[in-house]
């Protein structure tokens, strides 16, 4: 088991010495950030600082030093959004931080995007992802939009605060048989269901297969909605993706 002092970043110990109390989450990151690269850990710590042109300068700099675009996005922008996600949690820091901590990580994926997206190939099938009704959090449902793409898929994004009657507009204009939705607050879960019986109301439910994710979303409670998969994570998307178009792309 890794200790502590084998992060060699300063910043990124004392943040974890002073703002983290469960012993898992102290154990994960203390995993997580020793083993991940200095530039990582520096990634990561501009980030929990809100250092936005830090950010954006070191990632180009993996970037350009061969690092893969996917350990940037887990072991450094994700790895410091973690820290932020349980700083907030806790009440040390607040919605203002975070968002400047969001814009940060924005500023990485923008060099990342590009990246993924790349792949240059005909379209398995187009995908309609969206936030639910309510919910403003896109960071995750942006990651995987950009593997999406990366994966071969045409992505419509709708956004946040994605309404049920949205989504079925946007499935008939493209003629889309793949549909994405992402909540991250415990209140907006529910409009998944209610975007799926919205498509049942329609008679458009057997044409179409649902992805749900988010944070707060589990694999019991996809079933629950009414969905047809669930992604732990945006890897995790782009291969339900894959296998849910094969029964309708
Ligand atoms: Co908010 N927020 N937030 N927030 N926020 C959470 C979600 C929260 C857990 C923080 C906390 O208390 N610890 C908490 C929810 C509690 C709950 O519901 N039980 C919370 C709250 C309470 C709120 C407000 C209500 C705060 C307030 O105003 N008092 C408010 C709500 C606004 C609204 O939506 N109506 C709010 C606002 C905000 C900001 C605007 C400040 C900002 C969002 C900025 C933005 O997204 N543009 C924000 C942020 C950043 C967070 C945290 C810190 C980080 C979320 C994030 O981006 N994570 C979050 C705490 C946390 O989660 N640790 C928190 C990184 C991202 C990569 O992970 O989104 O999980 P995630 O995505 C992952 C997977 O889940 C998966 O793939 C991604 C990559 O691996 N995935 C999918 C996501 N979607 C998928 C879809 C798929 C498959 C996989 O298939 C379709």
């Amino acid at each position: 088991m890794p200790e502590l002092s084998d992060i060699a970043n300063e910043f990124i110990r004392e943040e974890i010495e002073e703002f983290l109390e469960l012993p898992e989450e102290i154990e994960r990151n203390i995993r997580l950030f020793s083993r991940a690269s200095s530039l990582m850990q520096n990634i990561a710590a501009a980030l929990i600082d809100g250092d936005m042109s830090t950010v954006d300068s070191l990632t180009r700099q993996a970037l350009d030093e061969g690092v893969e675009a996917l350990e940037i996005m887990d072991d450094g922008l994700i790895a410091g959004m973690g820290i932020v996600g349980i700083k907030f949690r806790e009440g040390y820091v607040f919605v203002p931080e975070v968002l400047i901590s969001a814009r940060a990580m924005k500023a990485g994926m923008a060099h990342i995007e590009p990246i993924l997206a790349a792949s240059g190939v005909e379209p398995i099938g187009t995908v309609i992802m969206g936030t639910v009704q309510g919910d403003l959090h896109d960071i995750g449902k942006n990651l995987c939009i950009m593997l999406l793409r990366g994966g071969g898929f045409k992505v419509i994004d709708l956004g946040v605060n994605t309404k049920p009657a949205e989504f079925i507009e946007a499935v008939r204009e493209h003629g889309a048989h793949l549909i994405g939705m992402s909540a991250l607050l415990t209140t907006t879960m529910p409009n998944m269901a209610k975007t799926v019986e919205a498509f049942v109301d329609e008679g458009l439910r057997e044409a179409v297969r649902f992805m749900v994710g988010g944070a707060p979303v589990t694999p019991e409670f996809g079933k629950d909605v009414g969905a047809d998969g669930y992604g732990k994570d945006a890897l995790a998307c782009v291969e339900l993706a894959k296998k849910l178009a094969v029964e309708v792309c």
